[in-house]
């Protein structure tokens, strides 16, 4: 079998090298020159465990070949973005995945399958690609299968969930849906379940908005908390003891392509009906303002001048700052011109970054930490010793071992 897939990013980078790795051809399409000329050389152009070993190895065994220009193949996978577009309820762009579509056609041939695995809105499959491969003169379950099916892979472990998750696949007709279903045979070792593209699409959003509608209660519950003087974290740990109740984590806001992208696909295709989905939305994107006031209170009564930000990715041990709340709360305390701001994460590379943690912390009233980096974790403490006021806001609670010489305070259990 040989594969094109169209978009090299953080998922069809993975997916196609996964699939050179077992044995199929891949040949991967991407517009950016670097990266391809990079991915030719052996190189990865993204942070993810495991990737840069089974790269090298399918490079050199010659199964994956990036390029520029789309080629025949007896599968196509489509990982191209899917953005919020600028409108009343963010509903899903498509541009990227009909121009990917449009890419693919004049290489299609009888038989072959056509994969969107790109995040895409309830009924996008049905009502936008479809009709495309229609135009075209194709008849969709009898020349070639189209597939919706959803990656659902955790950054940090694509590698590993690529293999053993489930996988979603969803068909225009049950043809499509088992043609689908034997390409992903090739390596997937979970259970396949098979479904209508419709269907598989929902899935997909339900369980990034089941866990962004649980993250905002979890949200709404500290700020409660903090008015009430009641700790939040042992009020969580003590329900979730419960075997039926399982609150998340509060933070200082819902990051990354996608929980914070995916629920306003749904909330754009019936703006009148999910109401707690966009309620939801608007609790966890206010959380960096709530993260900001609390921050001024702190630095207000030391008469702070200096503030260090500690993580600017949108979770912890990865490098990827997209819908980073880190970075809108770095940008507002920017924007506010009270202090001298100073921002550090080892998994950045920019110039928005100090180069070590004693460099950023030099002087500092206020260290506040908004990633869960393992180096959070276990502190190294000697290397905070120049802070002017060694007070550590901790929004993430993620601070192991605390220090007796320093003032903690935890986002789920305030004091100023
Ligand atoms: N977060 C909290 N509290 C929590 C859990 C997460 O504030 O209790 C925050 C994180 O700090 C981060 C954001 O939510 O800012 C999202 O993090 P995440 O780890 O929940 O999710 P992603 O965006 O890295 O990956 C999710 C995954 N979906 C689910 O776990 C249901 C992944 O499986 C999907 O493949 C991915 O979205 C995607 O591509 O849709």
């Amino acid at each position: 079998m040989k594969i094109c897939t169209i978009g090299l990013g953080y998922i069809g980078l993975p997916t196609s090298v996964m699939f050179a790795k077992h044995n199929t051809d891949v040949v991967g399409i991407d517009i950016n020159p670097e990266v391809i000329e990079s991915l030719n050389e052996g190189k990865i152009h993204i942070e993810e465990p495991g990737l840069q070993e089974a790269l090298t190895d399918v490079v050199r065994r010659g199964t994956f070949k990036a390029s520029l220009q789309t080629e025949k193949a007896d599968a196509f996978i489509i990982a191209v973005p899917t953005p919020n577009l600028d409108d009343l309820h963010k509903s899903c762009d498509l541009t990227y995945v009909l121009s990917a579509v449009n890419a693919a056609i004049p290489y299609l041939k009888k038989g072959n399958v056509l994969i969107v695995e790109s995040t895409i809105a309830p009924r996008s499959m049905d009502d936008f690609v479809k009709p495309l491969l229609e135009e075209a003169g194709f008849v969709v379950g009898e020349d070639i299968f189209l597939v919706h099916c959803p990656e659902r892979v955790l950054p940090g472990q694509i590698m590993h969930e690529l293999i053993y998750n489930n996988r979603i696949v969803g068909g225009i007709t049950e043809n499509c849906t088992e043609a689908g279903a034997k390409v992903y045979e090739t390596f997937v070792q979970g259970e396949i379940i098979r479904t209508n593209a419709r269907a598989a699409e929902m899935s997909k959003l339900m369980e990034n908005t089941f866990r962004d509608v649980n993250i905002a209660l979890a949200n709404e519950l500290t700020q409660v908390c903090n008015e009430l003087e009641i700790n939040t974290h042992d009020v969580i740990e003590m329900a979730n003891k419960h075997p039926r109740v399982n609150l998340h984590t509060p933070g200082p806001g819902v990051g990354g392509h996608c929980l914070a992208v995916d629920p306003y696909f749904i909330v754009s295709k019936a703006p009148d009906t999910a109401n707690l989905i966009n309620l939801s939305r608007q609790i966890n994107t206010s959380m960096p303002s709530y993260v900001v006031n609390n921050i001024n209170k702190l630095m207000e009564n030391v008469g702070g001048k200096t503030l260090t930000v500690f993580g600017l990715t949108y979770k912890g041990n990865v490098d990827d700052i997209r819908e980073s709340p880190a970075i809108e709360i770095l940008e507002m305390v920017k924007a506010q011109g009270n202090y001298d701001v100073r921002a550090f994460d080892p998994h950045v590379k920019s110039e928005l970054v100090a180069d070590d943690m004693e460099e950023a912390v030099l002087n500092s009233d206020l260290v506040v930490i908004l990633t869960d980096h393992n180096e959070f974790k276990d502190l190294e403490w000697d290397k905070l010793q120049r802070m002017t006021n060694k007070r550590i806001f901790d929004t993430k609670n993620v601070v192991h071992r605390k220090h007796a010489e320093f003032d903690y305070i935890n986002f789920g259990n305030l004091h100023y």
